[in-house]
């Protein structure tokens, strides 16, 4: 499609150079091109509609990259990409290789940080101000957040940081929602606090009017400034901002194009540590997308129609709730994601969305455990690490049954590096005590949901953010009479194992059987030791012990970062029972990110894919 106003417009200066008048057309381009993309690609319409004007207000009023915008999360940054520069790859956005999702330092210039995991912005953005001040560079720094990202511990130790006197500018951006309605008395308060009127003008006065005396000593001159704050103070009532010693604007209408952009030159003017608060609609511009903001803060450009594994497992969890009083479920913010909005709705009282705050939603589970409940804890793979130390410190040194429920587990094709769930097994694999399970059918995560009731230690279970592979089930789950909690499955006879082996774990199961078949139309008998119950480790190696010989060849293949993964743990172990196969090799992300910088498929590009597995062992 073209656009009369948006085709002229592809950098900062473009932008700079437009007439005023241009400007709310404009904006309504941006809306019509955000929507024909994104419906394509899928991606963060809702966020992305709701900050247009500000984007656009941003890149008249400061210069990038010499000054440093830098947005929270980055998921609502499309329109930030559209003007500097980088509008041809919206036909490939969140695609492996093409243009990421959110901001990426090595993507553009412009992108003055990284994101893609929440409230970072002002802890980064003070950084950028404190290396300006002491470069003795005049440059600006702004962080652009939402009200969901402030609810995140890191926003609250940034501001506890920052000071008054430097030129940072925190937008923070108000739409009431996080992905589902925001939550917590943080953003009560920010929908009622309100500017001081007159309490900036009062406080610019006093500071300018004792400038002006000459002679003045120094304790002469903090005592009256000590005395002309406090009096300013009793006068106006300033909001926590002001009484932190910040500057406050607003709030302004973030989706009037005029106000935003008075209040960020406002802002500027200043230069000094000032918030400014707008509050804008998300969605806005598209009547759907306004009306259902949840729906659409993520579209997908496909949806299956069946059901998914955070499904099962939220019904399942609302079934044992029943029979149980004292299960609860916390979630980090991410109550539709993990399914959780299904068990809200059925027990409010023992449903806890504790904002985006992964570390205290782990501490929070572990004070529930202690007091006698029952917590499932619903956290993505990649946001838990956030409570690293959270689960080694407050539950697993206590050894309190907390049950982390971890989805998205394994590689994140479309939103990228920052939200590839590969470092779980490794961590929780040397956090004591913690036990692992990996179920890759309904009928096994039914099962150890189960057993999940009565754990006396922590015990984590992932799943990915797929469907059950039906190939999978008919080859590993169609016996109705087996136990579908044991740690272990296999595919061959125990007593006559094949020379060539695969052991493996999660959804890269699906890729592992093509594998296997690939080789079997050549000839190649192959067969495959799915684990489930990944740590304690002891049932594999058991098994493996029973089915090595001298000659048999083993590769682990493992969604997850080689280093300190499953796959080594159990090889080293194995050699140091003195089981020595004649070779096992570990097939897993080896020391990445998974980043490519072509389009590729992700899995390939991990050497992951079944073209690429079936290379491993000697024919
Ligand atoms: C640490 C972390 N936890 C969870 C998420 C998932 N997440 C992405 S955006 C978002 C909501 C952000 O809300 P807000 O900052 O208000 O931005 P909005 O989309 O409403 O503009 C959440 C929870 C994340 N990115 N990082």
């Amino acid at each position: 499609m073209s656009y009369e106003i948006l085709d002229t417009v592809n950098s900062p200066e473009d932008i700079k150079a437009l007439d005023g008048k241009k400007i709310e057309p404009l904006c309504a381009e941006i809306r019509e091109f955000l929507v024909e993309k994104v419906s394509a690609t899928g991606g963060h319409l809702a966020s992305n509609l709701g900050v247009v004007e500000l984007s656009v207000a941003l890149h008249r009023v400061f210069d990038t990259p010499t000054d440093h915008i830098i947005f929270d999360v980055g998921h609502q940054a499309y329109v930030h990409k559209l003007l500097t520069g980088r509008r041809d790859m919206f036909d490939v956005l969140r695609k492996p290789g093409g243009l990421s999702g959110f901001t990426v330092m090595r993507e553009s210039e412009h992108d003055a940080f990284g994101a893609g995991h929440s409230s970072t912005s002002i802890s980064a953005a003070l950084g950028y101000a404190e290396a300006d001040r002491l470069a003795g560079k005049d440059n600006y720094t702004v962080a652009v957040i939402g009200d969901g990202a402030y609810t995140g511990g890191m926003v609250h130790e940034a501001i506890n940081n920052c000071h008054p006197d430097l030129p940072l500018i925190i937008v923070i951006n108000e739409n009431g929602m996080s992905i589902s309605t925001n939550k917590g008395a943080f953003a009560s308060y920010l929908s009622r606090v309100r500017v001081s009127k007159g309490y900036i003008r009062a406080k610019k006065r006093t500071g300018s009017f004792l400038e002006k005396i000459p002679l003045l000593g120094k304790p002469v001159k903090s005592l009256l400034t000590a005395c002309k704050n406090l009096a300013v103070k009793l006068l106006f009532r300033p909001n926590y901002f002001e009484e932190l010693g910040f500057y406050y604007i607003g709030p302004i209408d973030g989706n009037d194009y005029e106000k935003v952009e008075l209040a960020l030159k406002q802002a500027k003017e200043l230069k000094k540590c000032v918030f400014v608060h707008i509050k804008t609609k998300k969605g806005k511009g598209c009547t759907v997308a306004e009306q259902s903001p949840e729906v659409y803060h993520s579209v997908a450009n496909s949806k299956v129609d069946k059901p998914t594994y955070h499904e099962v497992f939220a019904e399942k969890l609302v079934s044992l709730a029943g029979e149980d009083k004292s299960v609860v479920a916390i979630t980090p913010a991410m109550g539709i994601g993990t399914g959780l909005d299904k068990f809200e709705e059925k027990y409010p009282d023992r449903y806890f969305d504790v904002g985006i705050a992964e570390e205290h939603a782990l501490t929070f589970s572990a004070g529930l455990c202690a007091g006698g409940l029952k917590p499932y804890a619903a956290i993505y793979s990649t946001f838990l690490q956030r409570g690293y130390d959270n689960i080694i410190h407050d539950i697993a040194l206590q050894n309190l049954p907390v049950r982390f429920i971890i989805d998205r587990a394994g590689l994140a094709p479309s939103d990228g590096a920052t939200h590839h769930g590969i470092f779980d097994v490794a961590f929780l694999s040397h956090t004591p005590g913690v036990e692992i399970i990996s179920p890759v059918s309904y009928r096994s995560l039914d099962r150890f949901l189960e057993l999940s009731v009565d754990t006396d230690h922590p015990l984590a279970i992932r799943y990915p953010n797929t469907y059950e592979d039906d190939a999978v089930r008919e080859q590993f789950f169609s016996d109705e009479t087996q136990d579908f909690a044991r740690s272990c499955k296999v595919d061959f006879d125990i007593s006559n194992p094949p020379s060539r082996i695969f052991v493996t774990y999660g959804s890269i199961v699906s890729r592992v059987l093509t594998a296997k078949r690939m080789l079997e139309e050549k000839g190649v008998s192959v067969g495959i030791v799915l684990v489930e119950r990944i740590k304690p480790f002891d049932d594999t190696l058991d098994l493996l012990k029973t089915i090595v010989g001298q000659d048999t060849q083993i590769v682990y293949v493992e969604e997850g970062i080689k280093n300190g993964g499953a796959g080594m743990i159990t090889r080293s172990r194995l050699y140091e029972m003195g089981v020595t196969p004649h070779n096992f090799k570990v097939v897993a992300i080896d020391d990445n990110f998974v980043i490519p910088d072509t389009l590729t498929d992700i899995y390939d590009y991990a050497g992951l894919s079944p073209e690429k597995l079936i290379n491993h062992f000697e024919l």
